[in-house]
């Protein structure tokens, strides 16, 4: 297939959400997940742009998210823990429920969670991290997946990609926020590999045998490891215990076995801390002009700030407009056309 096809930012919105209302999520759940996909692809982030929207669909067909969940907040008024149940649906209108009742809270409080508890959880955290920076706190977002991951040393899959992301609200200019798989790459990026016929780098996976292997087919079919050795073993632990364990929802192992597969999205809890760094502060100094001297020297030595490479991808796309392949093009008309007809569950 020839040819691509350019889109503002609002059109590619547009055509992921007609295609989950045809399939029969809620307007709050297309519109939300639509946004984050289209984000993805606007900020080059394509391991979380629109090669997702099949497995959402697929994750429907299977029975095993609610596309129309509307769901429940628990929250007294004053505690520092706000509960959302997804009600087994995705993550995108719990989140959008919780935020503006978590950085409230933490502006009051001086930290408050967000915990969602029964979701199906396939994207980027920077989209959950860059609206509560929006909304004047700082926040740390993670969540398991399911286990695809060995721990340092071992060969087998146990822990998840295990996210995790933090922002920090900048006055006047983009947040500082970064966001990572705790794996040396995303799933997502293997499945790119996969697609695209090539070889990963090495040090990303063992095949089922328990050896290195660059052929992404193999590492899906076998371990990733963690980043950093056993650091990112060790954080991404503490993701299972805080954001699966404490939060009484599924480790990403027993997200696996309730999912039966890694060909759907994972179901599973998330845990959201915001921040209110001037109330932590307490007039002792101005956190924001310690951030911004930080940031600007750590810019003085060359150096880049995460997230700056998106930012310039999100310029880019204002300017330009998001381009698809004629291969990703057709894939969205397909699903918008014929919904979840277009699917297979395995
Ligand atoms: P990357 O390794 O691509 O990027 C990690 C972070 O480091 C980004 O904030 C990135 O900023 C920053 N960064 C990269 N290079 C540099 C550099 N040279 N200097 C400074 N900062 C740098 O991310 P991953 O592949 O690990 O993860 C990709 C996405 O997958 C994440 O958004 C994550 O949330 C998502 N994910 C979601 C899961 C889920 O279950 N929902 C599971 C696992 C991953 P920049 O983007 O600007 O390059
Ligand atoms: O890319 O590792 C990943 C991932 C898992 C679940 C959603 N994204």
């Amino acid at each position: 297939m020839t040819g691509t096809t350019t889109l503002t930012f609002e059109a590619l919105t547009e055509l992921i959400g007609e295609i989950f209302l045809k399939a029969g999520f809620s307007p709050l759940a297309a519109a939300s997940l639509a946004a984050t996909i289209a984000a993805g692809e606007r900020d080059a982030c394509k391991s979380h742009g629109v090669y997702r929207v099949e497995g959402c669909l697929r994750t429907v067909k299977a029975g095993k998210v609610v596309p129309d969940a509307v769901p429940e907040v628990e929250d007294d008024g004053a505690s520092g823990i706000i509960r959302v149940d997804a009600m087994n649906g995705f993550s995108g209108p719990a989140f959008e429920a919780g935020a503006p009742l978590v950085a409230a809270r933490a502006k009051k409080l001086g930290i408050a969670a967000l915990v969602i508890n029964r979701c199906t959880h396939f994207s980027a955290l920077w989209p959950e991290v860059e609206t509560l920076t929006g909304m004047g706190v700082a926040a740390l977002a993670m969540c398991p997946s399911y286990a695809t991951v060995a721990p340092a040393g071992g060969t087998r899959p146990l822990l998840g990609t295990n996210p995790i992301a933090f922002g920090w609200p900048r006055p006047g200019t983009t947040p500082y926020v970064f966001d990572f798989a705790t794996s040396v790459a995303a799933r997502g990026e293997i499945e790119l590999y996969r697609r695209a016929g090539k070889a990963m780098p090495e040090g990303w996976a063992v095949d089922a045998a328990g050896q290195p292997t660059t052929d992404p087919a193999e590492a899906l079919a076998g371990a990733m490891l963690p980043f950093g050795g056993h650091k990112g073993s060790a954080i991404s632990t503490m993701i299972e215990l805080l954001a699966g364990a404490m939060i009484g929802d599924l480790t990403s192992t027993e997200a696996l076995d309730w999912l039966g597969t890694t060909t759907l999205a994972p179901h599973h809890g998330e845990l959201i801390l915001a921040f209110c760094p001037e109330r932590f502060a307490a007039g002792r100094a101005d956190p924001f002009a310690k951030a911004e001297a930080l940031f600007e020297a750590v810019a003085g030595q060359g150096a880049r700030l995460p997230s700056q490479r998106r930012f310039t991808a999100r310029a880019k796309a204002a300017a330009e407009g998001i381009t698809l392949t004629a291969e990703e093009m057709a894939l969205m008309e397909r699903l918008r056309d014929k919904g979840l007809d277009a699917v297979q569950t395995l």
